[in-house]
């Protein structure tokens, strides 16, 4: 192939990665990158063909980073359900409902850079981002959430960057989750990596809260705003109490279950024998 040919290529490769890079791009951002271009433009071909290998580069290096997060996160799913088969064999009740993983976007990376006023690289934001690879773990009951966080704790290679319990401590908002942000070694052909993920742990209740409050924050023009904000710390405040109510009808039964004789317990062990393993 032609030299030529090849840089014809390349910068058609980096117009592509741009245009799929930042299929989300707002206008205000559109016109910033537009503007750069055209400056880049004027400065003679030989630039814009440099511009083109980097954005090349970066983007091949950033897709390497971003398969790095994505197995971060299924190693820590898979650290999270192995601890939800196991409690369940062992109490007959699973203490993970669901989980649910997602790798941030490009654009809210930048944007959190930008908010923290750190130019963007890979290195920052391997540095900066902690949560590039999220996972959120939602729970039947409170103690559940701690439960699960505990027994991460314990795992030897598994270590706790940080933890912000927003349940012992609620936001003002009325918002309420556990957060751990780890570092997990994943295993690759030729390197071992300790890749950060944010883990956000809650109950059912306190994530149909934060999925409704999460869409108020991005429709930005609500003529009724405020009424909506008191409205939700109302809402956050009665889900927190039948949460404890839900989690201590929870304990009155089992603790009326333990009245059971000898025969009773091992007759509930032999019922976990057929027990699907998950
Ligand atoms: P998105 O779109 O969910 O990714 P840090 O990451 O520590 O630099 P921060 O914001 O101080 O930044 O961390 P924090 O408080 O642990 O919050 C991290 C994430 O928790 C947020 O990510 C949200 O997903 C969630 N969160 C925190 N506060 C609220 C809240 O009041 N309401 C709702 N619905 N979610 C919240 P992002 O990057 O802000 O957003």
């Amino acid at each position: 192939m032609s030299k030529d040919m090849k840089k014809d290529l390349i910068f058609s490769e980096a117009t592509k990665q741009i245009e799929t890079l930042f299929s989300d791009i707002t206008d205000e951002q559109m016109s910033e990158l537009t503007n750069e271009l055209m400056l880049i433009e004027s400065s003679g071909t030989n630039f814009l063909y440099n511009r083109s290998m980097e954005i090349v580069n970066t983007v091949v290096n950033l897709k390497e980073l971003m398969m790095m997060y994505t197995c971060a996160m299924k190693e820590t799913r898979t650290k999270l359900e192995i601890l939800n088969t196991e409690y369940k064999v062992a109490h007959q009740r699973n203490p993970i409902n669901s989980i649910h993983t997602r790798l941030k976007r490009l654009t809210s990376i930048i944007g959190k850079l930008e908010r923290k006023n750190i130019p963007f690289s890979l290195e920052n934001i391997e540095n900066n981002i902690h949560d590039v690879a999220g996972l959120r773990v939602i729970c039947s009951y409170v103690d559940d959430i701690y439960v699960i966080a505990d027994a991460l704790k314990k795992q030897g290679n598994i270590e706790i960057i940080s933890e912000k319990d927003y349940i012992a401590a609620p936001k003002p908002n009325g918002y309420r989750s556990l957060h751990l942000i780890v570092s997990v070694p994943v295993y690759f052909t030729s390197c071992i990596k300790n890749m950060k993920v944010e883990i956000q742990i809650r109950t059912i209740a306190m994530d149909f809260w934060a999925t409704l409050e999460h869409q108020m924050k991005y429709r930005q023009i609500l003529t009724d705003g405020e009424e909506i904000a008191r409205e939700l710390k109302e809402c956050a405040e009665i889900i927190s109490s039948t949460d404890s109510r839900m989690l201590a009808v929870r304990k009155r039964i089992e603790e009326s279950a333990a009245e059971m004789t000898e025969e009773d317990i091992l007759f509930e062990k032999m019922r976990k024998i057929d027990l699907p393993i998950e």
